[in-house]
């Protein structure tokens, strides 16, 4: 018997890093869970890796028809998502004086408006299913903290907690909630290969509990709130960073 027995879980960016510890959390739970990412290869090792009749559906966040085409497979496939978490974003490391206009389209396009695109197709199809649904929406915690070489990121990633607010408002009435997490930084496999990867020991030491982030901080606090336990939390943004910011 596990706490997310019976539900359909869409995981978008699961190929690897946060999302990918997110999918693996949740189908040990019990969900059947979909690993939809753009890299259709690591999506497919990682859903074969995670199992419990997990399935990969390759696809790009940023394009509408390739989310719509996402939808339809999942209906077709495994049902209705009963939830949706909002994990694909690209994680950029780059100067102000190097943030241009294609730079930030990109950014806003994948980290703000794919979580638009995704949460739309969900939740109307929720509706129309009468599925008390959930989103859980993979914010940042830069956007408390400021953090530099990544403006329109923290831009796109504020976007995502005002979109939280906003929508826990109006899909209340039909008992979808809504929620955001903000991690602090994560050894995820992006990280680790970017510059990112310097900045643990700073990190570290504004940290009230020592370590580094792993993707399994965030996982385990996803699977509560995707679970019945969180059933009167919604529009809220739930900081997970061993206590770097306090808000
Ligand atoms: P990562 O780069 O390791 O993994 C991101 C995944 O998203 C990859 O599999 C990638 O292929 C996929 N992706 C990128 N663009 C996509 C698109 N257009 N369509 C579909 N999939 C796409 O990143 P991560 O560190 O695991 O980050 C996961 C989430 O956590 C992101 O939302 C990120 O902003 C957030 N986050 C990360 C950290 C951190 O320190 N790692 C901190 C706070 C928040
Ligand atoms: C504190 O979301 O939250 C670096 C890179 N440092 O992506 C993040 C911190 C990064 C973060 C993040």
């Amino acid at each position: 018997m596990g706490k997310l027995d019976g539900q359909t879980i869409l995981v978008t960016g699961a190929a690897q890093g946060i999302g990918k510890a997110i999918a693996a959390r949740l189908a040990k739970d019990g969900a059947t869970v979909v690993v939809a990412d753009i890299n259709a290869d690591g999506g497919a090792e990682a859903a074969a890796e995670i199992g419990n009749g997990a399935l990969a559906i390759q696809c790009d966040i940023s394009d509408a028809d390739s989310v719509a085409a996402l939808f339809d497979a999942i209906e077709a496939q495994a049902g209705t998502v009963d939830t949706l978490v909002n994990n694909a974003s690209i994680v950029p490391f780059i100067a102000w004086d190097e943030v241009d206009l294609a730079h930030w389209n990109t950014i806003i396009a994948t980290n703000l408006t794919g979580t638009f695109m995704a949460t739309r197709q969900a939740t109307d199809r929720m509706r129309a299913k009468g599925v008390q649904g959930r989103v859980i929406n993979i914010s940042s915690n830069t956007i408390f903290a400021g953090t530099p070489n990544m403006a329109a990121y923290v831009a796109a990633k504020a976007g995502v907690v005002g979109l939280t607010r906003a929508l826990a408002t109006e899909l209340g009435q039909y008992g979808i909630a809504i929620n955001a997490v903000t991690p602090g930084l994560i050894e995820s496999a992006g990280v680790k290969a970017s510059p990112h990867n310097e900045a643990f020991e700073f990190v570290e030491m504004l940290q009230a509990l020592k370590g580094k982030g792993q993707p399994e901080h965030i996982a385990d606090v996803v699977a509560f709130l995707a679970s019945d336990d969180a059933r009167w939390i919604t529009g809220q943004t739930l900081n997970v960073d061993a206590g770097m910011i306090r808000h």
